[in-house]
């Protein structure tokens, strides 16, 4: 049997909730004759937030591992290409930290990209009908940090896959932000049913366009 491994975050900024951990924490326990999902609630804080999620892959030994988090203001569920070597924090994190231009790891590689099948999983989540797209940053905060540090510590293990899913506001979240997309808790959770059914299934990612002109 297949472990599968999903993080969210804690609520952070002014939200009382994050979509991430609402939606994760819905999959808990679902097994099938497959695989068998674990959740794990991660802070939204520089370091500890990696130290947890490192012990995760530890203890349960995952065969595929994704962080989702919250990105409001994003109109569709974006599978991250790509995590950069950079804390670069717009807000503190939840402890009050803000790092300026300090690197996730020191001396590490300057990226690392995701090694999810971003495009097949994209593809069958638009054939599904679930609007999703392959995003080309996943910002310098708390999310690009855990992606970062996933990857980095993954990187002799590519019999692990890994990566990172950003999902829009919720409706109630989208409400005190007028004028911002949402996502229904339930879409995002069918989402994530297919990225994991996808990544399990896809040795190989898919030959088509993810890209963006600017
Ligand atoms: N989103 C933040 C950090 C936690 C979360 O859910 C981010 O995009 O960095």
């Amino acid at each position: 049997m297949k472990t599968v491994l999903l993080t969210g975050f804690e609520p952070f900024g002014d939200e009382s909730i994050n979509p991430s951990w609402e939606v994760v924490s819905r999959l808990e326990g679902v097994t099938d004759a497959e695989e068998c999902i674990v959740c794990v609630q991660l802070p939204c804080v520089f370091g500890e937030s990696l130290q947890v999620l490192l012990a995760a892959i530890a203890r349960y030994s995952p065969t595929l591992v994704i962080a989702v988090g919250q990105a409001g203001g994003r109109t569709d569920i974006s599978l991250e290409r790509i995590a950069i070597n950079i804390d670069d924090a717009r807000i503190p994190d939840n402890q009050g930290y803000q790092p300026i231009d300090k690197p996730v790891v020191e001396n590490g590689p300057a990226a690392w990209f995701s090694t999810l099948p971003i495009k097949a999983i994209v593809n069958a989540l638009q054939q599904e009908g679930i609007p999703a797209s392959v995003s080309q940053t996943a910002g310098t905060y708390v999310c690009n940090h855990v992606m970062y540090g996933l990857l980095h510590a993954l990187g002799d293990k590519p019999e692990v896959k890994a990566g990172f899913m950003h999902i829009p506001y919720l409706p109630q979240q989208a409400a005190k932000h007028p004028g911002s997309a949402s996502m229904a808790a339930e879409t995002v959770k069918q989402g994530l049913e297919i990225a994991i059914r996808t990544a399990l299934r896809v040795e190989f990612d898919e030959q088509i366009t993810g890209g963006t002109m600017h």
